[in-house]
């Protein structure tokens, strides 16, 4: 058996039972799908996740991608190549390109249930597979130049990357320096070095599309400071012929000049690229307006929720991985007979502790796997209203809101609980190379820090998700978890978890209102704002528990009133287990909120008035 553990039965519960998500099938904009296709396709990926893309997941990470510094190219291995060529030649990732570039309009929930999979199974491999993604921008916002070019992409397989991050402009992208000067013939030529370039350069595909924020140069009205002055060019490793895609065989000035030694996810290529160094790299410009920063948002929250949804997809497989070894290991005698010198052994799952555990790694995993699931469905609904001519603008502010906490929350959880307790259950061994958990962990940390790290998230959340947008999306999703924490169900035996539920949004409420009287504070005195910088990352956790934890106690309700009906046997230990999570989380979890609530509220000047020297 290979390394990955998935969860197909979880994933449809939350897709089918929780999300109700087959209502879409056969309206528009999903016509094309019905409940048989969604639940074949998931099969499917899951068989090809766990049979193939996971088979060269450990030869990947200890046999990672050359670098050859006299050709500036990189070649990947022949195991890695072969499940990336099975992931294309599979086609699902069509599901996720416009139709209007040959692919199939899907449900963004279906989309993300199946990215799970190959996340999960040998998460480099999406790394490669950007197009569809980038196709959909340039669609978007591009001209008919663009749009042909997005079209040659996706045929063709190129690969394509987000070409933001610079020597010293990572989480401030708006002090980049790389400049795009224009040429008479409409092309534009970019001068700089860029770097931790994800999939920069490969040998996978035969063209890679990098879409490049520059600065442009020499032009009136545009190209001025921060990240309003960038502008998004499309610029190709290989030139071409715009109309027919042949390769001219001429070579860009885009170039590799460096590939990162990484601690994870080493068989996906992160480089420095320098581009117009010691030949022109020419690009064009993406549309017709000089906008890069919005368009280039597009991309980065579609792989903000790439970044959430590979971190519980590793921890969900961390999860089984570390019960199925609990079942197995024998270790020490029960706890209620430990004087007995002559008691028998048992399985480590006897172990109070050890089921601690496992049920903090099952509850995070589900839990979050719900919320990822979750937010996607907000996203169907952008699709299902926009394609109906309705407003989408709560739709979208809900989605924009989830974001910053799928993405930060969903990575710092998975990555302490992999290490903590998914590793931890395996003792010693959890340690070796023997069994996946070590990589995991490795492979797990980029997630904390890639696509803004997790203060950049919580800053995002509160300042531009909650204060922005007025609190519209944060008091809608609060009135929804506050209707259910209040619902009367005396005999149910989640009772006492809606109650915890509730105190628990009391608690975070008290954190926004802290944040927000410290944000209208400074406006008299600016400092004040510290504050609310100190308690945003507390803010991020807290309202991630939240969400998980109510989303949770729903999936419990369903599966109590699932219970009450005769079931299979396996579906009745899942609906047990469903329900033992969500109690778990909300006694061990959400109270721990009141706690932070008070640090919040205590949360004053000296952390920032400490002299640097008394660190
Ligand atoms: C990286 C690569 O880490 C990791 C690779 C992952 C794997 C990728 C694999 C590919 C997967 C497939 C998906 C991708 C496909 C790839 C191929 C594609 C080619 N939401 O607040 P302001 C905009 S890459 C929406 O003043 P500052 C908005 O337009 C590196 N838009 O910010 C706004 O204008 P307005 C990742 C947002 O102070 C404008 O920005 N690096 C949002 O100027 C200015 O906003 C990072 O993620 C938002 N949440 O700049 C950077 N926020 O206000 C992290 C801003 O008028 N740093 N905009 O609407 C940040 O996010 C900073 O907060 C900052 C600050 C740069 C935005």
């Amino acid at each position: 058996m290979g390394h990955y553990r998935s969860n197909l039965r979880d994933v449809e519960f939350n897709l089918f039972e929780l999300l109700e998500r087959d209502r879409l099938f056969g309206a528009q904009p999903y016509g094309d799908i019905d409940l048989d296709t969604a639940k074949f396709i998931l099969r499917e990926v899951d068989r090809l996740a766990r049979e193939d893309l996971a088979e060269s997941f450990e030869e990947a990470d200890r046999h990672p991608p050359v670098y050859d510094p006299s050709t500036r190219s990189v070649t990947v291995t022949p195991e890695f190549a072969g499940a990336y060529k099975t992931w294309m030649d599979a086609e699902w990732w069509r599901l996720r390109v416009l139709p209007e570039l040959g692919g199939t309009d899907a449900p963004n929930s279906l989309n993300w249930a199946l990215a799970e999979f190959v996340l999960g199974a040998n998460p480099a491999l999406w790394t490669y597979v950007g197009m569809p993604t980038a196709a959909r921008v340039v669609w978007h916002h591009g001209t008919e130049r663009d749009r042909k070019i997005a079209q040659i992409g996706v045929e063709k397989r190129w690969g394509a990357t987000m070409v933001l991050t610079e020597p010293d402009a990572g989480s401030d992208v708006g002090a980049g320096r790389t400049r795009a000067v224009p040429n008479d013939d409409g092309t534009w030529n970019i001068h700089g070095v860029k770097r931790f370039i994800t999939a920069g350069e490969h040998d996978l595909a035969d063209n890679i599309l990098h879409l490049v924020l520059a600065r442009p140069v020499g032009v009136d009205s545009v190209g001025g400071p921060g990240t309003k002055g960038l502008s998004l060019f499309l610029v190709p490793k290989f030139h071409f012929d715009p109309d027919t895609g042949e390769l001219t065989g001429e070579r860009n000035g885009v170039y590799a000049t460096n590939v990162e030694k990484k601690m994870g996810m080493n068989v996906s290529t992160t480089c420095e690229l320098t581009l117009g160094d010691d030949a022109p790299a020419r690009g064009w410009l993406l549309g017709e307006v000089h906008d890069g920063i919005a368009q280039m948002f597009e991309v980065i929250e579609d792989a903000r929720m790439m970044v959430g949804c590979k971190a519980i997809a590793t921890l969900s497989s961390g999860y089984l991985n570390a019960l199925d070894y609990a079942k197995q290991r024998v270790q020490g005698a029960d706890l209620a007979q430990m004087s007995d010198k002559s008691a028998p052994r048992v399985t480590i799952t006897r172990h109070p502790d050890v089921r601690r555990s496992l049920l903090t790694q099952k509850a995070f995993a589900e839990g979050m796997r719900s919320l990822v699931l979750y937010t996607a469905s907000w996203q169907d609904e952008i699709a299902v209203k926009t394609a109906a001519g309705e407003d989408a603008a709560l739709a979208e502010a809900v989605n924009d809101l989830l974001l910053p906490i799928v993405k930060g929350y969903g990575s710092e959880r998975s990555w302490v609980v992999l290490g903590t307790e998914s590793l931890q259950t395996f003792g010693g061994s959890g340690y070796l190379r023997e069994y996946p958990i070590e990589q995991y962990v490795r492979d797990a940390k980029i997630d904390t820090v890639y696509e803004g790290t997790t203060a950049i998230q919580a800053q995002d959340l509160f300042f531009r998700k909650i204060v922005r947008n007025r609190s519209v999306a944060l008091t809608h999703l609060l009135d929804e978890v506050k209707a259910f924490a209040a619902a009367s169900d005396p005999a149910s035996p989640i009772t006492g978890e809606r109650r915890l539920l509730g105190d628990a949004v009391s608690n975070v409420e008290a954190i926004v209102a802290k944040m927000t009287g410290d944000l209208a504070a400074s406006k008299d005195e600016s400092t004040t704002v510290y504050r609310v910088g100190l308690n945003a990352t507390r803010l991020l956790f807290a309202l991630g528990d939240v969400f998980v934890g109510w989303l949770l106690l729903r999936s419990a309700h369903i599966a109590l009133t699932a219970l009450a009906e005769p079931q299979a046997p396996s579906d009745i230990s899942f609906y047990e287990g469903k329900v033992a999570a969500a109690q778990f989380f909300a006694r061990e979890v959400l109270p721990k909120i009141a706690a932070e609530r008070e640090i919040a509220e205590t949360v004053g000047d000296f952390v920032m008035e400490l002299d640097e020297a008394a660190f």
